[in-house]
């Protein structure tokens, strides 16, 4: 481990960073698993052979680095989400599986990356949908429209950032508890949630009818009710990347699960900050996913011992 006490954060802006426009994403569709070519380590167990201090800055980049990213282009907008029952689905599912899983343990020399989701477009009026039925339990006439929510200064909630080369550091914890998420209201409580790949979802209904979760993405799909005041467990979370899910009974309703291959995943806060703690040294590519504003589908950064990493990220 190192002793140096600085932290140094140098950002790439390589060839991948701000996908602007992100049609012409060189990325590799990934309609079919990417093959990690360079990191051939399977991504379903924790390496328990990776120390938790990865190689240092002189760490080689891969260039053929298969992309995660989900496809932006593909993703429905759901400003106006059409009819419950034909909705498109992104039809291209992100594999953020070509990182290797950090291997369990303490961190040591982690450093924190912390900084904010920018959008640097013009700022999106704050929109409603309207409650068209089952008016009296769902408690309003309108609901918010979540998709695409900056703030005054730029700041971009229900993002979520995440690490895609990742060796050593963190893992999820154990645990068999299910994650729950709520309809309240006849609002998905949790616009955006993140989920540890493999975990269950524990889908609650907090009104007085009946709801439904339905996802229909390339590698997850379901479709359960959930009877007013119940609850429904969902065991479909093992492919990591975006999932949106929907209401078959309420068409408003909307929201998005991410399932997370390492902890090294995190959703933004109301004012676009974000912080991912215990980071070993080393190098790597982080990355924004947006359901409508945009992503930042890998720039590079390069972290060293025991420090701080400020870092803002734009969406393009
Ligand atoms: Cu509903």
């Amino acid at each position: 481990m190192r002793a140096a006490p600085l932290a140094a954060l140098i950002l790439g802006l390589g060839a991948g960073l701000l996908a602007g426009c992100p049609a012409p994403d060189p990325e590799p569709t990934p309609t079919t698993d990417p093959a990690p070519t360079t990191e051939p380590e399977p991504t379903t167990e924790p390496e328990p052979t990776t120390d938790p201090e990865p190689e240092p800055t002189t760490e080689p980049e891969p260039t053929t680095e298969p992309e995660p990213e989900p496809e932006p282009t593909t993703e429905p907008e759901p400003t106006t989400e059409p009819e419950p029952t034909t909705e498109p689905e992104p039809t291209t599912e992100p594999e953020p599986t070509t990182e290797p899983e950090p291997s369990t343990g303490a961190v040591t020399g982690g450093t924190t990356i912390s900084g904010r989701v920018l959008f640097a477009g013009t700022r999106p009026k704050p929109g409603t949908k309207n409650v068209t039925k089952d008016k009296a339990a769902c408690a309003h006439e309108t609901v918010p429209d979540e998709s695409a929510i900056v703030t005054a200064d730029g700041g971009v909630a229900n993002a979520v950032v995440y690490l895609k080369r990742v060796s050593g550091g963190r893992s999820f914890p154990a645990s068999d508890a299910p994650i729950e998420s709520d309809q309240k209201d006849c609002v998905f409580t949790d616009h955006v949630l993140v989920v540890p790949k493999g975990r269950v979802v524990r889908f609650l209904n907090s009104d007085a009818t009946l709801h439904n979760v339905k996802a229909e993405s390339l590698k997850i799909q379901f479709n359960v009710s959930v009877e007013a005041n119940a609850s429904a467990d969902v065991d479909k979370f093992h492919h990591a990347g975006p999932v949106k899910l929907a209401c078959a009974v309420h068409p408003w309703m909307d929201s998005w699960i991410f399932v997370a291959e390492h902890p090294y995943t995190v959703e933004t806060a109301a004012d676009g900050s974000f912080s991912l703690a215990d980071v070993p040294p080393g190098s790597y590519r982080i990355a924004v996913w947006h359901e409508s504003l945009g992503r930042v589908s890998g720039q590079k950064i390069t972290v060293e011992a025991e420090g701080m990493a400020d870092l803002d990220l734009t969406l393009k």
